[in-house]
C-alpha cells in the first residue's frame, strides 16, 4: 500500500496491501520521485522481454524433443529483473530455483550455456548433469538450482553466515516458490539465518500454487510475508509483476543487509501463466479465466505503458528489441546445439580429486565400448 511507504530507501514491512508503484496502467504512483534513468528502464524492459522470449524458446525446445523438462517462467519476469538488479553481480550470491530462467538470463549468463544446460550436451557448464532447468553459474556466484524444493535455504542461510563471520560485505539472495515455505528446510534455513543476524535476503516467488496446491491449501498464514514475524525479521510483500516496486524494494533490503547484516523475507505476488512443468496439466486445477484475469498484470505490458507514457517507447522501438533479442536467443542455440553430445568421460570426473582403480576401470570399459 503506497501510503503506507516512509519514503523510498525505507520501505514498511507488514503492509497490509502488496507494494506498488506503478499501475496496471502504467501510472508512477508512489509517494517518492522516480530516481532511475530512461536508459536503466528501458534495460530493465528489455531484460524482461528477453526473459519472456527465453520461456517461449524453452517451450519450442520440450515440444520438438530437445529438452526433457521444462518450468515455464512466463509471469515471474519482473520478480527475476529485480532481483538481478537489486543485487552486486559476482560479488553476492545467488541461490534460486528451477523456475528461475530470466533471472540466469538477466545476471548475464551466456544464453548458449543456457541453451547447454537445457540440451545437457557438450555447451552445458554442468556437464550434462543436472535435470534441465536447473542451471548455476561459477563465475557469476550462482548456487545450481535443486529439484528436491527448499533444499537450497539451509546452505543459503550457511553461505550468508560465512559471510557475516569473515565480513565480506557480500549478501545471499535466496528465492524460491511459496510451496517451499511449507518446507521443513524452510524453517530451519530462515531461522539460523535470521538468529545469526546474517546478510540474507529470502525472496519467495509466490505464484499461488505448489504444482496444483493452492497456497490456502498449504498454509493458513495470510500471507507469505506474515512468516516473517516468526523468526523477527521484517516481511516485505510486494506486487511482484510491478517490476519497478520489486526492484525498489529489493535493492533496499539487499544494501540494508549489506550494511547492518540483516535477515529479511521479501514475498513477490507474481503469477505462473503456464503449467507448473511440462509435466503437468494446469487445467484440472485452475480455471482459464483466472489464468487470464493475472495476466492483466502483465509486468512487461505494465512497464511498456509507462515507459510510452514517458515519450521513451514505441512500436518500432519494440519490433527493434525483439528482432534484436531473437537473433541472440537463436545463435546461442544454435551454437550450444552445435556442441554436439557430452563426452561420456565427463561421466568420471569433478567428483574425487583421484579416481579410484574401480572407476579407472569402469572408464576405461565405457570408452572401449564407445570407440
Ligand atoms: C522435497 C520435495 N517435495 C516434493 C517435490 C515435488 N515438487 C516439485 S515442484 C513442487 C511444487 C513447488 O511449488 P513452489 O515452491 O510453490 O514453486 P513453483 O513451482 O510454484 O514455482 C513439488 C511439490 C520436490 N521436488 N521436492
Amino acid at each position: 500500500m503506497i501510503s503506507e511507504i516512509k519514503d523510498k530507501t525505507e520501505f514498511q514491512a507488514f503492509t497490509p496491501e502488496p507494494i506498488r508503484v506503478l499501475s496496471d496502467e502504467g501510472e508512477w504512483v508512489a509517494p517518492f520521485e522516480l530516481d532511475l534513468d530512461e536508459a536503466t528502464l528501458k534495460r530493465f524492459y528489455a531484460e524482461m522481454v528477453a526473459a519472456r522470449m527465453l520461456d517461449e524458446k524453452f517451450i519450442i525446445l520440450i515440444r520438438t524433443g530437445k529438452t526433457s523438462f521444462i518450468a515455464p517462467h512466463a509471469g515471474h519476469e519482473a520478480a527475476h529483473v529485480a532481483i538481478a538488479n537489486a543485487v552486486q553481480k559476482g560479488h553476492d550470491w545467488l541461490f534460486p530455483y528451477y523456475r528461475d530462467g530470466g533471472l540466469w538470463l538477466a545476471m548475464g549468463t551466456p544464453p548458449s550455456e543456457i541453451f547447454g544446460q537445457m540440451l545437457g550436451n557438450a555447451a552445458d557448464p554442468a556437464k550434462g548433469r543436472q535435470m534441465p532447468s536447473h542451471p548455476g553459474s561459477k563465475p557469476l556466484n550462482i548456487f545450481t538450482a535443486c529439484s528436491a524444493i527448499a533444499s537450497h535455504i539451509p546452505p543459503a542461510a550457511g553461505a550468508a553466515i560465512s559471510m557475516k563471520l569473515r565480513n565480506t560485505g557480500q549478501v545471499v539472495v535466496c528465492s524460491f516458490g511459496d510451496g517451499a515455505t511449507s518446507e521443513g528446510d524452510w524453517h530451519a534455513g530462515v531461522n539460523f539465518a535470521a538468529v545469526q543476524g546474517a546478510p540474507a535476503v529470502f525472496v519467495c516467488e509466490n505464484n499461488r500454487y505448489a504444482i496444483s496446491v493452492e497456497l490456502t491449501h498449504q498454509t493458513a498464514s495470510h500471507t507469505v510475508a506474515d512468516k516473517a514475524h516468526s523468526y523477527g525479521i521484517p516481511g516485505y510483500r510486494v506486487d511482484g509483476m510491478d517490476v519497478l516496486a520489486s526492484y525498489y524494494v529489493l535493492k533496499d533490503v539487499v544494501e540494508r543487509a549489506r550494511a547492518v547484516h540483516g535477515t529479511a523475507l521479501v514475498e513477490l505476488e507474481v503469477y505462473r501463466y503456464g503449467p507448473h512443468s511440462s509435466a503437468d496439466d494446469d487445467s484440472r486445477y485452475r480455471p482459464k479465466a483466472e489464468v487470464e484475469a493475472a495476466k492483466q498484470r502483465d509486468p512487461i505490458i505494465r512497464l511498456r505503458k509507462f515507459l510510452e507514457r514517458q515519450g521513451w517507447w514505441n512500436e518500432t522501438a519494440e519490433t527493434e528489441l525483439r528482432a534484436g533479442i531473437a537473433h541472440d536467443l537463436n545463435t546461442a542455440l544454435e551454437q550450444a546445439e552445435a556442441a554436439g553430445e557430452a563426452p561420456a568421460e565427463w561421466m568420471f570426473e569433478d567428483v574425487l580429486s583421484s579416481r579410484p582403480w574401480h572407476l579407472e576401470e569402469q572408464r576405461r570399459l565405457v570408452l572401449e565400448e564407445l570407440r
